[in-house]
């Protein structure tokens, strides 16, 4: 291949000849989204190689690590008429009289693969993955993508790759049909060589002009069926499967049409801002103020972890994922073994589901060390403490550890609420120390609350959330208080999910509830299945603590008739064999019992009550602990909520949420409902805020 010569001119898409062929380079690092400049570029590119008889194909690649991942999705909140064009460059290609090729490397997601679609042929490189991911952030492929995808791969599978929003692998792209040729070696070379062989081939294939292979209605009932469980309550979705439904039944043109109209009612949608939302706060997440990429990490070769319960084996089995080697100690041979058959049975359970090979079970396992002696963890580079919530216990544990741990090693303890400062302290070394705070199950759960503590130092929670993001975890990082983050959040929504059936609602109507707003478990579903002593013991401990009298609510009663939840088959529900909470009528006359008892009149208290007070007593706790520090941004309690308690992401967390309902709403609904408004709360809706608004001012500052 010839050196292509490049232009000088200073745009986002850079035109080079190679001989008859006009290659267009698009640098809009990182992910080439289709920023303001991409569609000038290429338009420009196009209009030079229709006015120049020598060009005889154009070629369009991707300039670093990846073809265009998609629309830039910061410009989803621009005026229409701002908004960078890609239908239009998209209606441009497809007009073209000479083949145009994409060249694809990386990912070519959302409008990337819209805009290879618009082109006449696709190559990739083996690597390369293509898909329509649009459906993740509540929108749906605007570009062309509902009524070309279905042309080319056939109704069923692009109604899979668009409900799903998962991308394919290029071979499989190409086996197909969407991708016309796999290049393996250099790419932009085998592109040029593609388009010089299809240089003069006419008529040109434009996939506008094809019919959808297999759209017999059956796939799109089947469809509209499996949307209802995998996407309840989504609008995307249904809007989706309408649209390419359309792709087989009217011209393009009047599909194209509807897809742009489809397109902006999603875009402006709640449910459009809450998912693109937590796209940026997830990435926000990764980001520590005083962390660089020069700030120091320790590389982690091996983990220890101390106790093989539910917790300690759920957070070994994601260093075995990774194929990191784990020491796990236990104090007793029994409890060692049942630990170890336990991750054993687990691995075996996705086996049989045919999700990885025997062979992946016995190599996993083959890196797992059993012992009962804590002194075999001297070379672990990481050390997880797993075992019950008692202060005593982890104190001497760390004191233990202190002695026996190499220098450099990181000593984090799982702790859900347990001061973190306080465990560091009885080491030498409490910069080593970090709670590392993972959800149960814990080889499920996304979420890692990464624990800083006063004196953590910065390499070790650099390291923390480097190792959050290799076992596959959204780390964040939160500050030491009763609970973090997570944990001190649910307390109150506890507190008042009880205080609602106090005051007359029925456990089943408060879970409702929440289910309305998206849950899949209510308060009452939630602690059926945590066990229902779990959050008694914390009621004790903490009524001790503050020397008040032991708490005696409709809840501690029904633990004290010894039903505490789903493990013991009954807690405030009874439960079927598959695990369905059904109303029990002897809970239900103690808690009437209980409300004559303390002479409360029940009164009737709506969905719509329940749903305001339980999500804004989320808010309001939220916005403390954005006020303490504990929590470095709001959009980090949202990443927290929706990776650890189940908040649904197209909500975009209980603060986003907060801010859709306006805080104005949510101060007014919280006094009405007799809760105190966080000062910070206060302040923001005084002054029209949103949380967002504060973060972004926040990060400025
Ligand atoms: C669409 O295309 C609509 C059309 O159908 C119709 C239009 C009319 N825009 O994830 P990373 C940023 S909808 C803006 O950390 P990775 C990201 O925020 C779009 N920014 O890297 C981050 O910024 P920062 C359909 C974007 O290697 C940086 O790039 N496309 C976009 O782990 C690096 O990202 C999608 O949904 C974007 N589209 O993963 C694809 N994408 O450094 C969304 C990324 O400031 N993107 N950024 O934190 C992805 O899935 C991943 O980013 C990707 C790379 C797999 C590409």
């Amino acid at each position: 291949m010839s050196t292509p010569e490049s232009s000088s001119q200073p745009s986002l898409v850079q035109q080079s000849r190679d001989g008859d062929i006009l290659v267009l380079t698009i640098n809009n690092p990182p992910v080439n989204a289709f920023s303001p400049g991409v569609p000038e570029g290429l338009k420009a590119g196009l209009d030079a190689a229709a006015a120049d008889d020598s060009v005889k194909a154009v070629v369009i690649i991707g300039g670093g690590r990846t073809f265009v991942a998609g629309a830039d999705i910061r410009t989803f909140d621009m005026p229409r008429e701002q908004s960078p064009d890609l239908r239009g460059t998209i209606e441009k290609l497809d007009a073209f009289t000479k083949p145009t090729v994409a060249a694809i490397h990386g990912t070519a997601l959302g409008g990337g693969l819209e805009l290879a679609m618009g082109c006449t042929y696709r190559v990739a490189v083996p690597g390369a993955q293509v898909g329509l991911p649009e459906v993740k952030l509540g929108v749906l492929p605007g570009a062309g993508g509902t009524q070309r995808l279905p042309r080319v791969v056939g109704a069923a599978k692009a109604l899979d790759m668009m409900l799903s929003g998962n991308p394919i692998r290029a071979t499989e792209a190409g086996q197909l049909g969407l991708i016309d040729r796999i290049i393996d070696g250099d790419l932009l070379a085998g592109a040029v060589e593609f388009a010089r062989e299809m240089a003069d081939a006419r008529p040109l294939p434009r996939i506008s002009e094809r019919s959808v292979p297999g759209a017999t209605p059956d796939v799109f009932a089947a469809a509209r069926q499996g949307i209802r469980k995998t996407h309840r309550g989504q609008l995307s979705p249904s809007l989706i499967v309408d649209l390419a439904e359309m792709a087989a039944a009217v011209p393009f043109q009047e599909g194209w049409d509807a897809e742009a109209t489809k397109f902006m009612e999603a875009k402006d949608s709640p449910q459009s801002r809450g998912l693109r939302h937590i796209f940026f706060a997830e990435r926000e997440s990764a980001k520590i103020p005083g962390i660089t990429k020069d700030t120091p990490t320790t590389e982690i070769r091996s983990a220890g972890i101390i106790g093989a319960g539910t917790m300690g084996g759920g957070i070994a089995m994601n260093f075995l994922n990774v194929g990191i080697p784990v020491t796990i100690v236990e104090t007793q041979q029994e409890a060692l073994d049942r630990g170890l058959s336990v991750i054993r049975r687990n691995y075996e359970n996705t086996a049989r589901k045919g999700r990885m090979s025997m062979e992946d079970v016995e190599a996993r396992m083959a890196l797992l060390t059993p012992t009962l002696d804590m002194g075999d963890l001297k070379d672990a580079d990481i050390i997880i403490e797993a075992v019950f919530e008692n202060m005593d216990v982890k104190k001497d544990i760390f004191t233990r550890l202190d002695g026996i741990a190499k220098p450099g090693a990181i000593l984090a303890s799982n702790t859900s609420t347990l001061d973190v400062n306080e465990i560091a302290s009885v080491t030498s070394r409490p910069e080593s120390v970090i709670g590392l705070h993972f959800f149960s199950p814990a080889n499920v759960m996304k979420l890692l609350e990464i624990v800083r503590a006063e004196k953590t130092s910065d390499t070790v929670l650099a390291t923390s959330m480097a190792l959050a993001k290799r076992i596959r975890k959204v780390g964040v990082v939160v500050g030491v208080c009763d609970g973090f983050v997570g944990n001190r959040m649910v307390h109150r929504y506890g507190d008042e999910a009880r205080q609602i059936v106090e005051e007359g609602a029925r456990p089943e109507d408060v879970d409702a509830s929440m289910n309305a707003l998206g849950l899949p478990m209510g308060p009452f579903q939630m602690s059926d299945m945590a066990g229902l002593d779990i959050g008694h013991a914390i009621r004790q401990h903490q009524a001790k603590v503050a020397g008040q009298p032991k708490p005696d609510g409709w809840l501690d009663r029904i633990v004290e008739t010894g039903r505490k939840g789903q493990k013991t088959q009954g807690g405030i529900y009874d439960y079927d064999e598959t695990r369905r909470p059904i109303p029990n009528a002897d809970m239900q006359k103690l808690i009437e019992d209980y409300r004559a008892e303390k002479g409360i009149t029940p009164r009737e208290i709506t969905q719509e009550e329940s749903t305001k007070r339980l999500a804004y007593s989320l808010v309001n706790e939220g916005a403390k602990i954005l006020e303490e520090g504990i929590a470095q941004r709001a959009g980090d309690i949202d990443v927290i909520y929706i990776y650890g308690y189940g908040f649904p992401a197209y909500r975009g967390g209980p603060m986003q949420y907060a801010s859709e309902q306006g805080l104005k709403n949510v101060v007014a609904d919280l006094e009405k409902y007799g809760q105190t408004p966080a000062p910070l709360l206060k302040r923001l809706a005084e002054e029209g805020k949103t949380f967002a608004q504060y973060d972004a001012e926040k990060g400025r500052a």
